[in-house]
């Protein structure tokens, strides 16, 4: 059965901040860049056939308001003004495991994949071109791994994910919320998205939410009609890792070897959310070779590669749109800084320039009606809040499928053994049997 909600508005209040360490935006962390999202096809439409709510016009409701958002909502507003509240209780993000998938994507319980970082020359000339056509296997993106490399990582090691009290069912995963880093960058960043939604499946299985993205059909359609160039453009993203890291501490990048898309090294991290306790995993591309450098996540370092800015409009947008990703992206997981490749047209790293994810709140404070940390994790927070209210029914097989274009509220219908169901009969039994 197949349950379509309408959903309304929602008028928000006040979230109680608690005085633990919080997670400071402005003493920390990084950023990252898409090169060609916003070049892409504004109209997105919604597969799933959910319909949507109205725009959200109710006024913020201020004033000595508790706790959470009002228990009486039924839909959930993307519109930033809600969100511009104190920041939220976030926790230093602590780096509970890792894992590698290697050439062929086979999991392993370890760190195999890790790379270091080899600082380049500020003005280097890499050519990101060189190897596209004959050292470059590329994963196959049509296949959906969903949350399955995560599980595995579970599996592996449940011992460490603390049970709960003697109240709660036994062995049950002490945290509130499973998925990828990847899945709350793109929550954290809707209240200034204008142009890609986003479908997250979401289902409760003892106790705990996974969220697993499902492709919209406007993501499919523009992955299946890619040109040439825009091919190209992603591989230069991986030739710049290829040029600045290295498999170990003595050795040197090799530029000559071949790229391959489907090796990855994944940290796995736990932290919260005010009262949500997350797990996720996100993809780290490399660490510092020092072996002084601070520990997991501090260590580690994002790659990006953008555009070079040669115009002032150019400087604004890269602030507004590129840090925005590259800032909520790192300092999810408490990566510290970004290391950035500033190419041509022809696809030459004219400038590299590290970017601490601390520090890019300072760069966009002259942009006008930029974005604000603080409304991303609030947004995000409140999303959450309203996904533990809705997936109430602890099933397996049943998916919660939350829905959302720019411009429109949060929805979400409900699928029972559908299409959408998500987690694998081998994680199900192993979790229920033992
Ligand atoms: O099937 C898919 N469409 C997705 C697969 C979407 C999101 C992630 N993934 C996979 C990735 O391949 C990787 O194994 O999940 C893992 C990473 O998850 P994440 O860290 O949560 O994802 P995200 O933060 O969006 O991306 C981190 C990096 C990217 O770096 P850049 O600098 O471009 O943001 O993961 C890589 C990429 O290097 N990555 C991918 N690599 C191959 N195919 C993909 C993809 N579809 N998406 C992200
Ligand atoms: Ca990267």
């Amino acid at each position: 059965m197949v349950l379509l909600l309408l959903l309304c508005n929602v008028t928000l209040t006040k979230v109680a901040m608690d005085q633990h360490r919080s997670h400071n935006p402005n003493s920390s962390y990084q950023n990252r860049l898409s090169a060609y999202k916003r070049d892409r096809d504004e109209s997105r439409r919604n597969p799933c056939g959910s319909k949507h709510s109205r725009p959200n016009h109710h006024p913020y409701k201020s004033g000595p308001t508790p706790r959470q958002n009002p228990p009486s909502s039924q839909g959930l507003s993307t519109r930033r003004e809600l969100y511009e509240r104190d920041f939220p209780v976030y926790k230093q993000p602590v780096e509970v495991g890792c894992f590698s998938l290697d050439s062929e994507r086979r999991f392993f319980n370890d760190s195999r994949q890790m790379r270091y970082y080899v600082e380049p020359d500020r003005n280097p000339n890499f050519d990101l071109r060189d190897g596209y056509k004959d050292r470059f296997i590329k994963r196959d993106d049509s296949v959906k791994e969903k949350l399955d490399h995560i599980l595995r990582w579970i599996l592996a090691n449940r011992s460490k994910l603390s049970s709960r009290g003697a109240t709660a069912s036994p062995r049950a995963l002490d945290v509130d919320i499973v998925t990828w880093r990847g899945h709350l960058t793109k929550l954290l960043t809707s209240p200034y998205e204008t142009r890609e939604g986003w479908l997250l499946a979401v289902t409760r299985f003892r106790g705990t939410l996974y969220i697993s993205e499902v492709e919209t059909e406007a993501a499919r359609r523009d992955r299946e009609n890619r040109e040439e160039r825009h091919e190209e453009m992603m591989y230069w993203g991986y030739k710049f890792e290829q040029y600045t890291c290295a498999d170990n501490t003595h050795s040197v990048p090799d530029p000559g070897g071949v790229v391959n898309t489907n090796e990855a090294f994944c940290t796995v991290v736990q932290t919260r959310l005010a009262d949500h306790r997350l797990l996720f995993s996100g993809e780290v591309d490399c660490r510092d070779k020092d072996p002084n450098a601070p520990a997991p996540p501090a260590c580690y370092i994002e790659l990006k590669t953008s555009a070079e800015i040669c115009t002032p409009k150019q400087r604004s947008n890269f602030h507004r749109f590129k840090l925005l990703k590259w800032w909520a992206q790192s300092f999810l997981p408490g990566v510290p800084r970004v290391v950035a490749g500033f190419r041509d047209h022809e696809g030459v790293v004219v400038t590299v320039d590290t970017f601490p994810i601390s520090k890019m709140s300072h760069l966009i404070k002259n942009e006008h009606n930029c974005w604000k940390p603080t409304v991303c994790m609030n947004f995000c927070c409140d999303f959450l809040s309203f996904v533990k209210r809705i997936a109430t029914e602890d099933n397996p097989s049943v998916v919660y499928l939350f829905s959302w274009e720019p411009h429109r509220d949060v929805t979400y219908s409900v699928h029972r053994d559908s299409q959408y169901s998500f987690l694998p009969h081998w994680y199900v039994e192993k979790m229920t049997s033992s």
